[in-house]
């Protein structure tokens, strides 16, 4: 028999008993399995590296929990909704669907070739009907429970893709907005739209984060930064219109501000065109309408200065003055209250806008007074620049108001709030409401119908699903083209009726997706409750960091809204989450568009594997290189010909001998060393254990005749260690070694004496801050005073990190920086 590891032979057959066996479908019945979930991919043509490096990392670790004795649910699906599949059936004079299907075979075709372990048995396509009509059944709950508003809203509107896009969708390149997808600059448009109000949870979303101890702290950032939450306070202001005939019905605007202690120095109020005041003037005053009408069709960022005064006063509620209304395009609609009090005197857009127009600028603020020896002091004095040539923006004392005068700002905000009724404490958030609305075929069409007599109706359950009708080439919107789906009758009162013809946003699909996996075929409901709250959340979820805003943002969302309508109990989804790092070559990530693409089954499926396992933590990036692939490829090689050569041709012995304690030692250890890499998704590490226990059985085996026994366990022990970064390679050695079973059904190896303290050891051999912060920690539990560290020598070199740690922790560092060696490929 030869030595040589024939790959694409082996896997082919192994491939073929994992299906026979059916060895990764999980039975219903199971009580709460291991979730371990990669994103799904959206169907896009082919796999590449990204897609291989991410399930890659769920497939190691959904392997290594079933060997561990869970019950594993470890599915795939496809996002398969979006705006590509569009584009390409224009491109080649095909359709979507077609073009989608055809992706989805070639996809999983390379998933399969790659040895992934999926429970196919509940894969799910979000184009189909089967799948979309349940996120047309959860518009409807959402509707019922007054989480979505159809309304008029200026959009982000990219003019080469024809279709709205979601503030997120919009990059922001030197300046210029542009489309996510096709980089075209991005316009604006007034249209009905619908939207999902997830801003209802901005508090909870925001104040959330907090306890997701399993997610990365970047990646909370992100998103906190994203709600954006901003205290501060509400100020109300009543306002009275000059025309005596058109009262404003409210008779007050509420404006938000971080500074209330400078509305001594307000000497105007301005709202943005949208606000309901600016529209209810623009009834009566045609200069407010054009100007209305013109900041539409051009959008904030174009205004600069522009503004008008409307005919309207309204009264400081500090010190009764009365000021005039602008209605001014840098304040923006959908931020705080959609209208500020103007100061020029300390902010510099009203105080830019006071100059523009002509308005007194006051100051009610100056400089703390400091040492007056100091150059800053000047500045205090009577020397002051003048409040008209510069506002002055920081924090100070109060300055001529007669109640305040002479105390520090921030007293006085605290204050402002006890002594002035029209002055509330407030919070805002950045967050907007997501926009779900796209003027695009290929999407789960939203179900509504517009009536005249009734206004918009939804379409009863039992017509769910609204399918799509078939693809047309045009230039705008197929639906619209299709009359027999445009036309309708209205579901309450049996008149004429017209279609909606927006499809939803295909974050939508994939804001759910997890919970069809656990139920793909159910057919009265989108989830089996029941499951959901036994399997949920999901344990480890793995994918790109890219989707910190959009997709991980939605997902929670959907979560607390199902569990207020009462269909699920878990509020926070996912409860690990693993964001990986990219995959470069030459310095930039590989990616079609850069033309520096390697395809995941260039190099065989087990190599490939191995290797982006192994060449860096999965949250680093990492190069790929043809020599660091090559150590990958080494190390198959490696342990088939030692099983070979063991099976074919070794002579053993049976009696013990001294030095064998010390490899049974070593293989326990490994055993605990490997079982705690993989836990910790440290799959390098995991390697390098394997590589180091290989190199010693070899020791072994040229030093003395090896113990039959002890030798065979020894590589045991490796196929069933390597086994779930390469499964295939697992099988094969397990079949040589002892002739029947399956490593993939196998138990994880048991260290056969006491473990050692070898596993506490290797947790203190650490690479980031953070793991250092932990061990910190840990070891201060027991001993509080000094710890030692045992640190890979590139450690000397991060003395400040080390001094962080140790200041955190307020317990001495003392380290030893020759222990142990770093790893890596050798
Ligand atoms: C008066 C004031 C005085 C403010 C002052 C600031 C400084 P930042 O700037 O991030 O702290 N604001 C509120 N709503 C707005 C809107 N719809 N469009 C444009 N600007 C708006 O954000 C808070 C400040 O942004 C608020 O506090 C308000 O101006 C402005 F010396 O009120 B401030
Ligand atoms: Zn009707």
């Amino acid at each position: 028999m030869s030595s040589h590891y024939d790959h694409a032979q082996v896997q082919e057959f192994w491939q073929y008993v994992w299906e026979r066996d059916d060895v990764y479908r999980l039975v219903d019945d199971a009580t709460d399995p291991t979730y371990v979930l990669g994103m799904f991919p959206y169907t896009s043509g082919t796999l590449h590296m990204g897609h291989v490096r991410n399930y890659a990392i769920t497939d190691a670790y959904a392997r290594f929990r079933r060997m561990r004795g869970d019950d594993v649910l470890h599915p795939m699906g496809w996002d398969a909704f979006g705006l590509p599949a569009e584009n390409a059936a224009y491109e080649r004079a095909s359709d979507p669907e077609s073009w989608t299907q055809a992706c989805i075979r070639r996809m999983r075709e390379e998933l399969e070739t790659m040895g992934f372990g999926y429970d196919w048995s509940r894969e799910i396509t979000t184009c189909e009907p089967d799948y979309y009509r349940w996120n047309q059944w959860l518009f409807k709950r959402l509707y019922e429970a007054g989480l979505v508003e159809y309304e008029a809203a200026t959009v982000n509107w990219c003019p080469d893709c024809e279709t709205v896009l979601a503030d997120a969708q919009v990059e922001v390149v030197d300046g210029d907005r542009r489309c996510w997808r096709c980089e075209t600059a991005v316009g604006r448009r007034e249209l009905d739209q619908w939207f999902f109000t997830i801003t209802e949870y901005a508090e909870e979303l925001h104040d959330g984060l907090e306890d997701l101890e399993g997610w990365p702290e970047g990646v909370r950032e992100i998103q906190r930064n994203w709600i954006g939450r901003q205290e501060g306070t509400r100020i109300s202001f009543d306002v009275t219109a000059d025309a005596e005939t058109e009262p404003i019905e409210d008779g007050s605007v509420d404006v938000f501000s971080t500074r209330p202690e400078t509305v001594f120095g307000a000497t105007f109020l301005a709202v943005s065109p949208g606000h309901e005041l600016a529209r209810a003037l623009a009834e009566t005053d045609e200069e407010v309408a054009d100007y209305v009408e013109m900041v539409r069709e051009h959008g904030p960022d174009e205004v600069g200065l522009s503004g008008v005064d409307a005919d309207a006063t309204a009264i400081n509620p500090m010190t009764g003055d009365t000021l005039p209304v602008y209605v001014a395009g840098y304040v923006l609609e959908d931020v705080g209250t959609g209208a500020v009090m103007g100061v020029p005197g300390h902010n510099d857009r009203d105080h830019a806008f006071a100059l523009e127009h002509n308005l007194p600028i006051e100051r009610v603020i100056r400089p703390e007074a400091t040492d007056p020896e100091s150059e800053s002091a000047e500045r205090t004095s009577e020397g002051d620049p003048a409040i008209e040539d510069e506002p002055y923006t920081g924090e100070g004392i109060v300055d001529g108001n007669d109640e305040y005068d002479g105390l520090e700002t921030e007293s006085v905000r605290e204050r402002l709030v006890d002594d002035c009724d029209a002055i509330e404490p407030d919070v805002t958030y950045r967050l907007r409401d997501w926009l779900i609305s796209r003027q695009r075929y290929w999407g789960t069409p939203i179900p509504v119908v517009h009536c005249e007599e009734c206004g918009h109706v939804l379409v009863p359950d039992e017509e769910l699903p609204v399918e799509l009708p078939e693809f047309v080439q045009t230039t705008g919107n197929p639906l619209e083209e299709h009359d027999s789906f445009r036309h309708t009758t209205c579901p309450d009162c049996g008149g004429p009726a017209r279609r909606e013809t927006d499809t939803m946003d295909t974050f939508v699909d994939s804001s759910w997706y997890f919970l069809r996996f656990l139920s793909p075929d159910l057919e009265d409901a989108p989830f089996d409750a029941e499951r959901a709250n036994e399997w949920l959340p999901i344990d480890v979820y793995v994918g790109g960091d890219e989707h910190a805003i959009l997709h991980l943002l939605y997902i929670r969302f959907m979560s607390r809204a199902l569990a207020d309508l009462g269909l699920l109990e878990c509020r926070e989804p996912v409860e690990t989450f693993l964001g990986q790092g990219t995959v470069l070559y030459d310095g930039e990530k590989m990616s079609t568009s850069k033309g520096n693409v390697v395809a995941p089954l260039e190099y065989g499926a087990e190599t490939t594997r191995l290797f982006v396992l192994t060449a860096a933590h999965p949250e680093q990036d990492f190069e790929w290189t043809a020599n660091n692939v090559r150590g990958a490829y080494d190390l198959q090689q490696t342990l088939y010909g030692m099983a070979t050569r063991f099976v074919d041709a070794a002579t053993t012995r049976v009696e013990r001998r001294e030095h064998d304690a010390y490899l049974d030692h070593e293989i326990d250890r490994t055993i605990a060393a490997v079982t705690e890499e993989y836990e910790r998704f440290r799959f390098h590490r995991a390697a390098t254990e394997i590589r180091d226990l290989a190199r010693l059985l070899r020791r072994y085996r040229e030093y003395d005749l090896p113990h039959g026994e002890i030798y065979r366990r020894g590589l045991l022990t490796l196929a069933a260690l390597i086994s779930p970064m390469a499964p295939h390679l697992g099988e094969e050695l397990w079949n040589k070694l002892r002739g029947e079973g399956l490593v993939v059904e196998a138990d994880w190896p048991e260290p056969a004496t006491e473990p050692s303290d070898y596993a506490l050891e290797r947790r203190l051999v650490e690479t980031t801050l953070e793991d250092v912060r932990d061990i910190v920690d840990v070891a201060a539990i027991d001993e509080p005073e000094r710890i030692e560290l045992v640190l890979a020598p590139e450690w000397k070199y991060r003395t400040a990190e080390l001094t962080a740690a140790q200041a955190d922790s307020g317990v001495d560092v003392a380290t030893i920086v020759d222990r142990v060696t770093e790893d890596g490929f050798d």
